[in-house]
């Protein structure tokens, strides 16, 4: 086995692991990622950094594997023998949780919890270090702000209860077995590849594409919702430096600022040149273009049946004790996420196109 630091990613098909795998080999480790069997291709994001199996100097691995699955986890443990764990994988939809309750309290909660015990049945605890990818859903119903991590926890979906066992199993391994495990209590975190369905994204190519002329208006759920947006390459910069530290401890990774997602809405739709008014209010509230066209309407199926209502984070502790700071500020990553999206939708169009 080679000398070079191993890590193990779960959720490396996702946002966050595919900028981390990036992130860990461009520090040289070897990585070792866990995706899911799928009908269809699911490593686009990661795609890039494939390597051939048969190439000599192999830095970059996937195993197949699941969350729901502990003794395939306990397996891709033992054979990687990683010195860090980051545990990224997770049904992380908070709407669709609401759909799936069980699903996600298996995959989030004890998914978390079966990773920890294949640390103990195979004795790394001295030699493995662990991540938990902790989430500021667990504040919920907001009792104070900014948020930090003495702030209490109230979760408002089945996905932030699930996420609270995980919060809570990753701290009494650490204090039980004297594991050296970790929670990055992570604020909303963004990007060109975050998954279309979350309400950026989905802004963002709406954007795009009514630009375009390809779609004529974006239905959202709640605009009053405020949340603290950050960049994910950031965030997972903060990430690999909690399982730098010499004791393991519990982090917020945060900007400071909130926005509404009506605020995002009039940032985006304004790097294409459209400039958003509002009109009417609650479920009749719409958004205006310049002349006079709807572009924003609210269907009240997005609606959560608890929301959280504020979200914005004090990371005071990471940037005094990690020394982390959000690089990339809220107008940079819209813009970055328009441009991608432009090109995208422009690329999709072009296709349908040839294909008749
Ligand atoms: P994504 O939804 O983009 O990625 C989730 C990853 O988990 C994907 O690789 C997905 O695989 C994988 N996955 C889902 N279910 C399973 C399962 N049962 N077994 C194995 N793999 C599974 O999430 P993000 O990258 O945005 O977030 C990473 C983690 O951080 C998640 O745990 C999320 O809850 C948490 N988090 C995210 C924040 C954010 O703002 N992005 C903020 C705070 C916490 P597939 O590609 O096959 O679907
Ligand atoms: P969130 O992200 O629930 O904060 O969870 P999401 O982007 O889904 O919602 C943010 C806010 O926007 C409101 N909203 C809409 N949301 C979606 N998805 N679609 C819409 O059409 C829409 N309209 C309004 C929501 O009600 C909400 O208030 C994300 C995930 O990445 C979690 O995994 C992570 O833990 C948290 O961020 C921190």
């Amino acid at each position: 086995m080679s000398e070079r630091k191993r890590a193990l990613i779960t959720g490396v098909t996702g946002q966050d692991g595919a900028y981390l795998a990036e992130l860990l080999l461009e520090k040289g480790y070897e990585v070792h990622g866990v995706k899911r069997r799928a009908s269809s291709f699911n490593t686009q994001r990661i795609d890039h950094l494939y390597q051939d199996p048969h190439e000599p100097d192999l830095r970059f691995r996937l195993h197949y594997g699941d969350m729901t699955d502990a003794t395939n986890l306990i397996r891709i443990v033992q054979e990687v023998r990683p010195h860090e764990i980051y545990n990224l994988a997770a049904q992380s939809h908070v709407q669709v949780s609401f759909d799936t309750p069980e699903y996600t309290a298996n995959a989030d909660a004890l998914g978390a919890l079966r990773l920890l015990e294949a640390i103990r049945i195979l004795g790394l605890e001295r030699e493995t270090r662990f991540y938990q990818a902790s989430t500021s859903e667990l504040y919920g119903q907001v009792a104070q702000t900014p948020q930090s991590e003495s702030t209490p926890f109230r979760p408002r979906s089945p996905y932030a209860a699930a996420k609270l066992y995980a919060y809570w199993i990753t701290v009494n391994y650490r204090e039980a077995y004297g594991l050296h495990a970790s929670n990055g209590i992570l604020f909303n975190h963004e990007s060109p590849i975050r998954g279309e369905t979350f309400v950026t994204r989905k802004i963002t190519r709406a954007a795009a594409a009514i630009s375009l002329g390809l779609q004529q208006k974006l239905w959202l759920g709640n605009l009053d919702a405020r949340r603290d947006w950050g960049h994910a390459r950031d965030y997972v910069e903060g990430m690999w430096r909690m399982l730098q530290q010499d004791a393991p401890d519990d982090y917020v990774l945060a900007t400071g600022q909130t926005h509404t997602v009506r605020s995002f809405c009039e940032k985006a739709f304004a790097q294409v040149g459209i400039q958003l008014s509002w009109r009417g209010s609650g479920v009749e509230e719409k958004g205006v273009d310049q002349h006079g066209a709807v572009r924003v309407e609210v269907d009240p199926r997005y609606f959560r049946p608890t929301e959280v209502d504020l979200l914005i984070g004090d990371a005071s502790k990471a940037r005094s004790v990690l020394g982390w700071a959000p690089r990339r500020t809220l107008d940079e990553l819209i813009a970055e996420m328009v441009a991608h999206d432009l090109r995208v939708v422009r690329d999709e169009a072009a296709r349908r196109n040839r294909e008749g």
